[in-house]
């Protein structure tokens, strides 16, 4: 029996009519709609934060990939709009959920924007509907939470009166080679049905769907993605702090074994774990598998170590300022790069902040630089970026490299510094051979 409402979705799709509504206008959410509208959708932006509204509205854009003019000409076009009122739900079609889901400060997930985004849609659910949700979550979250709370008391029925999936974001803020358009798009539905309208939704803004048989699946592969990545950057923190005992200089191992064609990628060592994904995702499936009674062991250790990483680098600056017969209390260290990754302004999870606050615990007094990062606020942290980055240098006992922006000229660091700890081997050969230079 061919499902009317899924019959009817496809037509509007092909013949672009489907209503699309796009909730959390983020580093997700905005070149998300920004694809559906250049793909010929009407576009409806929604988000409770009334400043992006208005941003957008005003034809201009609030994420660095989306440039103003492409915002501008979709709404003056007419091809995208925004809100902050969840009621314009009443009247779409196709729905995309991309909220955040950070971890609370117990290290547990912090579902409520999902929630509250559901509830929201719950409001407005109609038959006809196909909803998708894009935020990262543990395995289970959409048939569990979404499809509890959708199908709930309105006689619809999922995978014939609506069609509910999950396809994980896959956003790289900053990276140019691989976008929202042309990165593989994994999606899985609560039914075959869901994962068919899904897909045919999707594959009319983004180059390759990728279909899975369930929700769960493309909820799991987004995880492993990213566990991926953390266990894999644990292993090599860990093969720092091997390498140190052995007197044996990692950042060479590493360029050594990458020199193999096949069976290995290259992860590098750093003072721990930064950004909104992969410091908190594994969690997500470890507290989903300890409610299953079973214990993720290699997310717990690799996160163990990655978390321990501030605490080494602090070490490794306390160790060489006392080869100075300097104790870091009292001492003046720079934090050179405070951003989670280089050349972005990203402070979520840095270990910058972590680094800074052991550190002023200790007693040295820190004063940080960053090209993108005029000022820290953070949990008792309060300071402003050095003016002149390399007088900084001259002025301080001890630099510390946390974040290797590309900006930084490395040669005159070096030159000005009386001691530098190189956390990410920014230097490279210059503090391979430099008496001055202390490398993870
Ligand atoms: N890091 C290391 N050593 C490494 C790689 C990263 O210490 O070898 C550190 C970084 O300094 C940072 C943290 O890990 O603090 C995360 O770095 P990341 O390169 O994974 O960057 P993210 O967090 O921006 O990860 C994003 C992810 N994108 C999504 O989740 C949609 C990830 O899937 C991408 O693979 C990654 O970008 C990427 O490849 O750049």
């Amino acid at each position: 029996m061919t499902n009317m409402y899924k019959q009817r979705l496809l037509e509007k799709f092909a013949n672009r009519t489907a209503r699309v509504a796009i909730l959390g206008m983020g580093y997700v959410g905005l070149p998300l709609a920004v694809a559906f509208a250049e793909a010929g959708f009407e576009v409806l932006g929604i988000d409770p934060d009334k400043r992006k509204i208005d941003t957008i509205q005003r034809g201009e854009s609030h994420i660095q990939d989306i440039p103003g003019a492409q915002i501008a000409r979709l709404v003056s076009a007419g091809k995208l709009r925004a809100a902050v009122d969840f009621a314009a739900l009443a009247e779409a079609d196709a729905v995309s959920v991309c909220v955040p889901t950070p971890l609370r400060k117990t290290g547990d997930p912090d579902l409520s924007f999902i929630l509250s985004a559901t509830e929201q849609l719950a409001k407005y659910m109609h038959a006809g509907m196909v909803i998708i949700l894009e935020s990262t979550t543990y395995p289970g979250t959409t048939r569990e939470v979404l499809l509890a709370e959708l199908g709930k008391d309105n006689g619809l029925t999922v995978g014939e009166d609506f069609f509910l999936a999950f396809s994980p974001e896959r956003v790289d803020p900053g990276r140019e080679d691989w976008t929202t358009l042309n990165t593989p798009k994994v999606i899985g539905g609560i039914t075959p049905a869901c994962t068919e309208v899904a897909a045919s939704w999707y594959a009319c803004a983004l180059k390759t769907v990728v279909p899975v048989s369930s929700a769960e699946v493309a909820e799991m592969a987004k995880l492993l993605e990213n566990t991926f990545r953390m266990i894999n950057i644990g292993l090599v923190n860990e093969m720092a702090m091997m390498c140190e005992k052995l007197g044996v200089d990692v950042w060479e191992v590493i360029d050594a074994a990458a020199t193999k064609p096949f069976g290995f990628m290259k992860f590098t060592p750093g003072p721990g774990l930064g950004g909104h994904c992969i410091p908190i995702d594994p969690l997500y499936l470890s507290w989903k598998l300890r409610a299953l009674n079973y214990s993720a062991r290699f997310i717990e250790l690799a996160s163990e170590i990655n978390t321990g990483m501030p605490r080494y680098v602090v070490g490794k600056v306390q160790d060489a300022l006392n080869d100075q017969e300097k104790s870091l209390k009292g001492s003046q260290v720079l934090v050179l790069g405070v951003a989670y990754k280089p050349d972005i302004d990203d402070l979520r999870e840095s270990p910058a902040l972590d680094v800074i606050g052991l550190l002023q615990q200790k007693g040295a007094e820190v004063r940080y630089h960053d090209p993108y990062i005029s000022s820290l606020r953070h949990e008792g942290i309060a300071l402003d970026s050095a003016k002149d980055w390399l007088q900084a240098v001259r002025e301080a006992d001890c630099v510390v490299i946390v974040t290797n922006h590309k900006s930084y000229d490395y040669p005159a660091l070096h030159d000005n510094a009386q001691l530098i700890v190189d956390t990410r081997n920014a230097l490279g050969r210059l503090g391979r051979n430099s008496s001055k230079v202390v490398r993870l």
